[in-house]
């Protein structure tokens, strides 16, 4: 990979987008990148937590408009990115039966900002910006962010946020809940890092039944919510982890959370 980095350490998969010159912005080929680390997280069962964040000062500033404006001039529209590139990265994220922390170093810009939205948690440096970058060049949100961001800030604030386009900081960001957390720019990278080792030592299956259940819920009745719950909970019921952690309960020890 050449844009986009990818790590593991403490079963957290770090995934960099590595592209600063640009600020991180978006090419086909680092969005294929992205994709392909976000599967490789998905699929390694060592992986028990993502991490992903932007090189320097920038998050992700969305779609590359250099790119973007070449496949205009040749008459090529979008080129096909939002289903091939996009949808499948935010699907990858949703998808993930592992929690995804962002870690919002700088400027999240359009398809940037909607990459933050579709991960689990989102933790900010106080240098963060957001800005919805989509109506100032004429474009509909894209990435998930008209699903993701109504559902972090409400109906009203989310049109608001995406018809203005208006850019926001990280203490706005944090009023709004769309971050839970805003740290000094210096302390981001160790913050975000002990967060997501925090949630790689955690119940991974029942994580991702979380993740599953609140997905779920978020279109469905509550009777067909609750039939939900019923299954992942006797999914979960049947891990080691959930049994080790009951006697550990009663032991009055701290549990120990392999995974499975
Ligand atoms: O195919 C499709 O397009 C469909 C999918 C669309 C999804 C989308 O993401 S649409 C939204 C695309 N993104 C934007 O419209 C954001 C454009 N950038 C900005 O609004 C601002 O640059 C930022 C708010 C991100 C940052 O502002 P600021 O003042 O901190 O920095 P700057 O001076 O504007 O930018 C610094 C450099 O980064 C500059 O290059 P230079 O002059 O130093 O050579 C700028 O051109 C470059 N840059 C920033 N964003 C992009 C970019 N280069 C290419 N693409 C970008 N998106």
């Amino acid at each position: 990979m050449n844009d986009v980095r990818y790590s593991v350490d403490d079963a957290v998969a770090t995934i960099t987008l590595d592209r600063p010159e640009a600020m991180n912005a978006l090419t086909t080929r680092m969005k294929a990148e992205l994709l392909e680390a976000l599967t490789m997280a998905s699929q390694a069962y060592a992986v028990r937590a993502v991490l992903l964040t932007g090189t320097d000062r920038a998050f992700c500033a969305g779609q590359d408009l250099n790119e973007h404006a070449a496949n205009l001039e040749a008459g090529l529209g979008l080129n096909g990115t939002v289903r091939t590139h996009y949808n499948p990265i935010v699907m990858a994220i949703a998808e993930m039966g592992k929690p995804v922390v962002a870690a919002v170093n700088g400027v999240a810009a359009g398809a940037g900002a909607a990459l933050a939205f579709a991960c689990d948690l989102r933790i900010a440096s106080d240098r963060a910006k957001f800005a919805m970058a989509f109506s100032g060049i004429g474009l509909a949100p894209d990435s998930g962010a008209s699903w993701t961001l109504q559902r972090l800030v409400g109906r009203a604030r989310a049109t608001d946020l995406l018809l203005l386009g208006e850019p926001f900081d990280a203490a706005r960001a944090l009023e709004l809940g769309i971050v839970s957390k805003v740290v000094p720019a210096s302390e981001l990278a160790a913050e975000a890092r002990a967060l997501a080792v925090r949630l790689a030592q955690g119940p991974t299956s029942a994580y991702a039944a979380t993740k599953h259940a609140l997905e779920f819920a978020a279109s469905s009745s509550l009777a067909d919510a609750l039939v939900l719950e019923a299954d992942l909970q006797d999914t979960c019921a049947k891990t080691a982890d959930h049994l080790n952690a009951t006697h550990a309960f009663l032991d009055k020890k701290r549990p120990v959370f392999e995974g499975r």
